[in-house]
């Protein structure tokens, strides 16, 4: 009788696919206080005084700025919440979401 030849097999680990990341876009306007921009900054994306200034200078000086990079559902709940903050006081403030390439 033919002996049998046993071959390890080497465990393929199933890749863990990474969730794609979207960005959470801040759009400029001619309405919304400066200061009310960066106050919904540093609620709803925890930024710091600092860093939501330099947010709301750049979106003001460039028309938008990235605020952060979430996976889908955080992106969109968070953008949604800042909108409606704005929207709230009577404002045009607006956040977008959009993939990451
Ligand atoms: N442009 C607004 C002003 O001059 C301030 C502002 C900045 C509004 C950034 C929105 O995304 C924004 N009062």
């Amino acid at each position: 009788m033919p002996e049998t030849v046993l071959i390890p097999r080497t465990k393929t680990q199933p890749k863990t696919e990474r969730p794609k990341l979207y960005k959470v876009i801040l759009v400029n306007d001619d309405f919304t206080p400066r200061e009310f921009v960066v106050t919904v900054l540093k609620a709803e994306f925890k930024l710091s005084e600092d860093q939501a200034h330099r947010v709301m200078i750049t979106a003001h000086t460039r028309g938008v700025c990235v605020v952060a990079v979430f996976t889908r559902d955080v992106a969109e709940t968070k953008a949604t919440r800042a909108t409606d903050a704005g929207k709230a006081k009577g404002y045009p403030l607006l956040f977008t979401t959009e993939p990451e390439e």
